[in-house]
């Protein structure tokens, strides 16, 4: 397998300012040499450039950075397309995860040209489901599920190729544990499944990875979207929106491991790695042990 990692160093979608430093931070963690040791060939395309975030123009913009978000997911997009034509797996570095707008619609697009269905997982504390209507922050970062089901701006629309990069029943949410009032209402009626945290203390991370990977099959490209601050923060200190009470390290690589066991991963984004919130860069190192396993290393 070749894997291209693509840095995207931006906050424009996010809160708290930093994770531009992410794609870096991965680096300096031996992304590359951890996923070589396991055999695979992976080229660093370096990062790809984009416009600086904004100050804050007022406190209730519907959509902070919007033509910024637009600039760095058509980059994202552009080479997100690239890597998949040329049958690598693409591992798009945030960043925010406002990047996932860029990356899944790539990654949708190539699906329906090569007639192949395409899984989500969307392993994060958050469900990232709110509009302009109902964001209470205006930030894109909590909004990209929103706008690849169709829900988004109009200048984050339709880049797949279809009014929805995804279907409802193509993402599955894994670690939740904050929802805002307006998400709650998008999840019901969109029908969304998510396995928040209550149902993983109650069912266990190997129950919920069978229901989430059950109608993955020889011919899925399966996309996993790993916000970091899915972690906990005891694991994982560097996330602008660090929320108390999620899976353990073990649980994680448990989460990990089931997904390389399906042998259909085609596409990853690591977002949210914020150094400047970070101890002794503990989040990137903890990423590229959890994307070790991803990639298939066991123990035994
Ligand atoms: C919050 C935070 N739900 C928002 N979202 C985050 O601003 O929409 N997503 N941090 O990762
Ligand atoms: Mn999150
Ligand atoms: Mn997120
Ligand atoms: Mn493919």
């Amino acid at each position: 397998t070749r894997v291209h990692l693509i840095g995207a160093p931006t906050d424009v979608g996010a809160s708290v300012r930093g994770c531009s430093m992410g794609p870096e931070a991965l680096r300096v963690a031996g992304i590359a040499p951890a996923l070589r040791q396991l055999g695979l060939e992976v080229q660093d395309q370096g990062n790809l450039a984009g416009p600086l975030a904004l100050e804050r123009a007022s406190a209730h913009e519907p959509h902070h950075n919007l033509e910024e978000v637009v600039a760095w997911n058509r980059a994202v997009f552009d080479a997100v397309s690239l890597s998949l034509a040329e049958d690598a797996v693409p591992v798009m570095m945030g960043g925010d995860h406002c990047l996932a707008i860029g990356s899944i619609s790539a990654v949708a697009a190539h699906c329906r040209r090569e007639g192949k269905p395409l899984r989500v997982l969307w392993l994060d504390a958050h469900t990232d489901v709110n509009t302009e209507a109902t964001s209470p922050s205006g930030n894109l970062h909590g909004m990209p599920v929103a706008c690849l089901l169709g829900r988004g701006p109009a200048a984050l629309s339709g880049w797949s190729g279809s009014a929805q990069a995804i279907r409802a029943q193509d993402i599955d949410f894994l670690g939740i544990r904050s929802v805002d009032p307006g998400e709650r209402l998008a999840i019901r009626s969109f029908g969304l499944s998510v396995y928040d945290m209550r149902y993983i203390d109650e069912h266990g991370m190997r129950a919920a990875m069978t229901e989430a990977l059950m109608d993955v099959d020889d011919n899925t490209h399966l996309h996993v979207s790993f916000d970091v601050d899915c972690l906990d923060p005891a694991d994982a200190p560097g996330v602008g929106t660090a929320v108390r009470g999620g899976p353990s390290y073990r649980e994680m690589q448990l989460c990990m491991e089931m997904i390389a066991d399906t042998g259909r991963l085609g596409s990853l984004d690591v977002v949210e790695v914020n150094p400047a919130l970070d101890v002794r860069n503990r989040t990137a190192e903890v990423a590229v042990e959890l994307l070790q396993s991803l990639f298939g290393q066991s123990t035994l």
